[in-house]
């Protein structure tokens, strides 16, 4: 069964390489997506380690000159998508989006060349990161901890998080366009039209800018500190010192980023929630809203036991994965997206923090419910956490690298 299974995960990840490059999904999304990209790499090291490295490397193609790797990269025009090129208008080559997404690459690169100790491509990558993560630092941590100008750049696009900093975009005036997402899979497991709306409106706000990074981040329409990118960044700097080590570089600077963003840690602790939050940078209001962000605590090594009984009992009130949002909340739908399903990519991280943390009781839980999901669901893009519904995208291939890297 296993073996089966694995060998139809590296025919998803075979069959969705465009040359060099992995699309998350035939039909909805046509592009190299950032994070997507990172777990491709990560599935293809297990069986084809020359293949993990180009994915990464053409990833950081795209990489602007300062430092940004965008979230989407159009190597090829494709229809099927909006927003395409011609809206985001970054005038790279290649075309890309004007925002970036969670910079899991270092840690994937980092789990990869333990898989291929020969140091010369991750050493070739190395500056890219490395100036890619600087980004992150003078033009994302400003305030402290890490935040999002857009919420499609947290990658958690319609999570109950935003709710408070998308209330203030105004998207009445953005004029007319047409989606595709909604006739590739059920509408009713997408974003609604208003938050589209002000999807595009964020987005031409920094067009009309220039991408003007500190436009975007003094007087852009959505500016919120994000626990998950927190943590994620976290990680992903310590993770990239580990490798200047490894390469006999100076790791000093990823190290102060990783400590000065722990240092901030306490801006986003919401005492009521009794978890770490999201919070409007505009307004200072927290969301007041559980989500699978706090959950990735556990991947920047943070516990205390307040927040665990928090998570442990969202956790316990479904039983297939880690919910993107509260069970209990008001804002739970289950099938809506980011809304309540549960995400193996989200669980495959939040599991790297269990084990390193040493829980391995959690890490084996989660472990058996996400690969529970895959094997009676399919390749899904993510799954109904209360009955194991699969929903979204088909053969997809984050799920299928996942799969490979860990839930198999
Ligand atoms: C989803 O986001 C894109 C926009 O970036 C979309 O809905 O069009 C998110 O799940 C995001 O995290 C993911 O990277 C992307 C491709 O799988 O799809």
């Amino acid at each position: 069964m296993t073996s089966d299974l694995d060998a139809t995960a590296r025919d998803i990840l075979r069959a969705n390489d465009r040359g060099g490059y992995t699309i998350p999904t035939a039909g909805l999304y046509p592009y190299q997506w950032n994070w997507d990209s990172a777990f491709a790499a990560w599935g293809f090291s297990t069986f084809d380690i020359d293949r993990a490295w180009t994915e990464l490397e053409t990833l950081f193609s795209g990489q602007w000159s300062n430092g940004m790797v965008p979230h989407i990269l159009f190597h090829k025009p494709d229809p099927g998508y909006f927003p395409g090129p011609e809206v985001w208008q970054s005038g790279t080559t290649p075309p890309t989006s004007g925002i970036s997404q969670p910079p899991v690459a270092a840690i994937l690169a980092r789990l990869i060349h333990q898989r291929d100790p020969e140091n010369s491509r991750l050493a070739a990558l190395y500056p890219k990161l490395l100036a890619w993560h600087r980004w992150w630092r003078e033009h994302r941590c400003t305030h402290g901890p890490a935040a999002v100008t857009h919420p499609w750049e947290s990658g958690r696009d319609n999570c109950p998080e935003w709710d408070p900093g998308m209330a203030n975009v105004d998207g009445s005036n953005v004029g007319p366009y047409t989606r595709r997402d909604t006739g590739h899979v059920d509408p009713s497991m997408r974003p609604k039209k208003e938050d589209y709306d002000r999807y595009v409106a964020i987005l031409q706000f920094g067009r009309d800018h220039g991408w003007d990074q500190k436009e975007i981040v003094a007087n852009g329409p959505f500016l919120m500190a994000d626990p998950a990118m927190t943590f994620i960044l976290i990680r992903a700097h310590r993770d990239l010192a580990e490798i200047a080590r490894t390469l006999g570089e100076d790791p000093s600077e990823p190290e102060s980023w990783a400590r000065d963003l722990e240092a901030a840690l306490p801006e986003i602790w919401n005492a009521d929630l009794h978890c770490y939050d999201a919070r409007d940078l505009r307004t200072g209001t927290f969301a007041n809203t559980l989500g699978s962000g706090a959950f990735l605590a556990w991947l920047a090594g943070i516990e205390n036991g307040e927040m665990e009984r928090r998570l442990m009992a969202c956790w316990d009130a479904v039983p297939y994965g880690i919910p993107s949002s509260d069970p209990k909340g008001p804002a739970f739908d289950p099938r809506r997206y980011w809304r309540g399903p549960t995400w193996p990519v989200v669980n495959a991280l939040i599991a790297m923090g269990f084990r390193d943390a040493g829980r391995t009781a959690e890490e084996r839980r989660l472990r058996g419910e996400t690969a529970a999901l895959i094997t009676k669901g399919g390749f899904y893009e993510y799954f109904d956490p209360t009955d194991g519904t699969p929903c979204g995208g088909d053969t997809f291939t984050w799920t299928a690298a996942i799969w490979l890297g860990w839930a198999s």
